[in-house]
């Protein structure tokens, strides 16, 4: 049913672990033809916006929280650009404990507001960017005894490895290419955990390259230097000093991947091409690997033929405001059947 139900038994979990669920895990893995022509690639795209909070933090949450409430967690606290604290919130609601979400103030989409708020968290704006209030969290956390369920949580990192096991379960094994969006650096790191995982018991026969993308006004990975001031449009990846960036760089060297950066324009561009041409709407920073292959095809660097799986990270309901940015409008008529003719002949 869930992520614990379905690959429990590569998982840290143990009798007294509480088998808890949202129905998170099993997401569609679609192949995207029509791109795929265009890039003379095999493209496919992993749907976690299909997940109940509508992005793929909840494979991770579900593991922290179940361990947590093992540990006899009484409270949780995470900051956020937006996700984690959906996904905390909606967790916390479930098991019926008070959550405490941390998000920069002003820079979150209004979805992932919307969620942390119906679900009832105790949602706290925070002047300062993600980074600060990571560590605000963090020390909080320790202060008070809160469980912390953001990627410094290992458990995080273990229930999002089920990603890579269900690609393979698919596909037969991994793809050539693994492209994911990179902010705080966790799900690059579990992805490849979790292809490793596989090949070691035998589920796959090889690796993939883990292919990660920035943005470029938040690009540390890309520099090689941390970004005390992030800033993009894709707001679930304006992070400057990315918690696992250790992790991250052996994956991508181990794999002999590459860190690569996209623009805001790649980015919007890329949502709308996602979009108009393979018909799934992806949040802006679930665009940047499909922006990175738009943009490593121009430059001669993206092989034909290889089977890419790219990870579509967050559902675009989460931020309209953003998408309604480039959508343009609906074309506006009176209510007679003449107009409505007239306007359908374009
Ligand atoms: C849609 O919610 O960091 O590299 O606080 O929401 O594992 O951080 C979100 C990150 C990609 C980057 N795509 O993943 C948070 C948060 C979407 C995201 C990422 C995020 P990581």
């Amino acid at each position: 049913m869930g992520v614990i139900q379905n690959y429990g038994k590569l998982l840290p979990v143990t009798e007294k672990t509480p088998r808890i669920t949202l129905g998170e895990g099993n997401t569609p893995l679609v192949y995207i033809e029509n791109i795929s022509k265009m890039l003379e690639i095999e493209l496919y795209g992993k749907l976690e916006g299909c997940n109940p909070s509508g992005s793929f933090k909840d494979r991770g949450m579900v593991m922290a929280f179940a361990k947590a409430l093992e540990d006899g967690a009484k409270a949780f606290v995470c900051a956020s650009t937006g996700n984690t604290s959906a996904s905390a919130a909606a967790y916390a609601a479930s098991v019926g404990k008070p959550c405490f979400v941390l998000l920069p103030a002003g820079k979150v989409a209004l979805g992932k507001l919307a969620q942390a708020l119906m679900y009832g968290a105790k949602v706290i704006a925070v002047k300062g960017n993600f980074d600060r209030a990571l560590e605000l969290a963090r020390e909080a956390a320790e202060k008070e005894g809160f469980a912390i369920v953001n990627s410094v949580n290992p458990y995080r990192l273990w229930g999002q490895r089920s990603g890579a096991w269900e690609v393979c379960d698919v596909l037969g094994q991994a793809p050539d290419w693994h492209a994911v969006p990179v902010g705080n650096a966790g799900n690059i790191s579990a992805y490849w955990a979790g292809y490793k995982q596989y090949k070691e018991i035998g589920k796959t026969d090889k690796l993939p390259r883990m292919m990660g993308f920035q943005a470029e006004g938040a690009a540390p990975l890309v520099t090689g230097k941390p970004c005390p001031s992030p800033e993009t449009l894709a707001t679930a990846i304006r992070i400057g000093s990315p918690v696992s960036a250790h992790l991250a760089k052996a994956a991508v060297e181990e794999s002999e991947g590459e860190f690569n950066s996209v623009t805001d324009e790649e980015i919007l561009a890329a949502q709308k091409l996602l979009s108009s041409k393979g018909g799934i709407f992806a949040e802006p920073a679930s665009c940047a690997p499909l922006a990175g292959l738009v943009k490593l095809k121009k430059l001669g660097k993206l092989p034909k033929g290889i089977k890419v799986v790219m990870v579509l990270t967050g559902n675009g309901l989460k931020d309209p405001d953003t998408a309604m940015s480039q959508a343009g409008s609906p074309v506006e008529i009176g209510d007679t059947l003449e107009e409505l003719l007239e306007v359908m002949k374009g």
